[in-house]
């Protein structure tokens, strides 16, 4: 796995994260101020009518037109998953994963608050709340509000036996693998139109769910001392074997033939930006113990998996296409230095 991800990411690097997207803006973005930065919460910690309003509007971007320009993007759902996609290769096991994903998540909040009308901050599922890694194949993960069928984002995919050249890495534990069948994004109410037209499915996996999101990991990553450290142990290493809390949400929620679990495509899911948004959560909580330092580090490999090779510096920059302009990762350091307007 390790040497076939390094060679898709050399094969693709002499395309820069820049080069492989249509530009509209090429400068960064004017610094604008902050004002009344919407308040990021636990999906638990809202109302059902909070709830509601932020699922309604994720099917609200279904029925805008796309803007990204991305070639298989219809609607303005798909824009996300089309830019994800078209720079999977640059953006994971690099130094400015978190960094690359804090903006995206922050650009679907923007486009949730501005396109369709939700007030709130983009909620987030805290999975270490949910996971029994003492109890691997307990299946009460999947009993959490989040995928209430009536007030959350629903549950399994129906029951499918991947073939072998699915299951490259042999997991057995699959459970559903089809289409949702409860809840607000069942395939009569929800299409996602890349990698193909199709429904959202999902292939919940207990063991990985539980043992990926086990509070120790968490409380493991969050006890790094620097930057590079702390965005080296939130990816972990590419291995089934070796759990990384980053996995959980992609690889618990979408199993092997589930939309979150395709590495590409996993923006398709909309627990993607509850999963991400707990990352950025613990993000932002490291940061606060030392914003002095906090607010101005980073590091990490430029190209995947490139340890020891060139580094992201505070002015090297990252762009969403034509979704937001190009940012320096010094800028999204901070969540309300005006590139970016949220809190927790
Ligand atoms: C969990 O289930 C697997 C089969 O799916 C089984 O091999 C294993 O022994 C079970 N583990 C526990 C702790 O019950
Ligand atoms: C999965 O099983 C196949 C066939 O037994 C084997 O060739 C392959 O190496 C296995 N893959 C992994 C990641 O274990
Ligand atoms: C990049 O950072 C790593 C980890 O801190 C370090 O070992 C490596 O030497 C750095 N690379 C360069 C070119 O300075
Ligand atoms: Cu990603």
């Amino acid at each position: 796995m390790y040497s076939l991800k390094l060679l898709v990411s050399f094969c693709l690097a002499s395309f820069s994260a820049a080069a492989a997207l249509p530009q509209t803006a090429t400068t960064s973005v004017a610094a604008a101020s902050c004002v009344n930065p919407p308040k990021r919460q636990e999906w638990r910690q809202l109302s059902l009518q909070q709830r509601k309003s932020y699922i309604d509007a994720v099917l609200c971007l279904t029925k805008k037109a796309a803007k990204s320009g991305v070639a298989g993007a219809v609607h303005r759902y798909d824009d996300y998953v089309a830019v994800h996609s078209s720079q999977t290769p640059n953006i994971h096991w690099v130094g400015h994963f978190i960094l690359w994903h804090r903006y995206f998540t922050a650009t679907f909040e923007k486009a949730l608050r501005e396109d369709c009308g939700y007030t709130g901050g983009q909620p987030y599922w805290d999975w270490s709340l949910d996971a029994e890694p003492q109890n691997p194949n307990s299946t009460r993960v999947f009993d959490s509000d989040i995928f209430n069928p009536q007030t959350g984002f629903g549950g399994n995919g129906n029951k499918i036996k991947p073939t072998p050249e699915q299951n490259t890495f042999n997991i057995t534990e699959g459970t559903g693998g089809g289409c949702v069948q409860t809840g607000p994004f069942v395939e009569t109410n929800f299409i996602i139109n890349l990698p193909t037209k199709g429904c959202l499915r999902r292939d919940f996996i207990p063991s990985i769910m539980n043992t990926f999101a086990d509070p120790k990991l968490v409380a493991n990553v969050m006890a790094q001392p620097d930057y590079t450290s702390w965005a080296k142990e939130v990816e972990g290493v590419p291995s089934f074997d070796v759990p990384d809390i980053h996995g959980s949400g992609h690889f618990g929620v979408g199993g092997v033939l589930g939309t979150a679990g395709n590495a590409a495509n996993s923006p398709g899911e909309p627990i993607f930006y509850l999963h991400h948004g707990n990352l950025d959560h613990l993000f932002w909580q490291w940061q606060q113990k030392d914003l002095k330092t906090r607010l101005n580090q980073v590091g990490g490999p430029i190209v995947a998996f490139d340890y020891g090779g060139q580094n992201v510096t505070l002015d090297f920059t990252i762009n969403l296409g034509k979704l937001a302009g190009e940012a320096t990762l010094k800028s999204l350091l901070d969540t309300q230095g005006g590139t970016l307007c949220y809190t927790y």
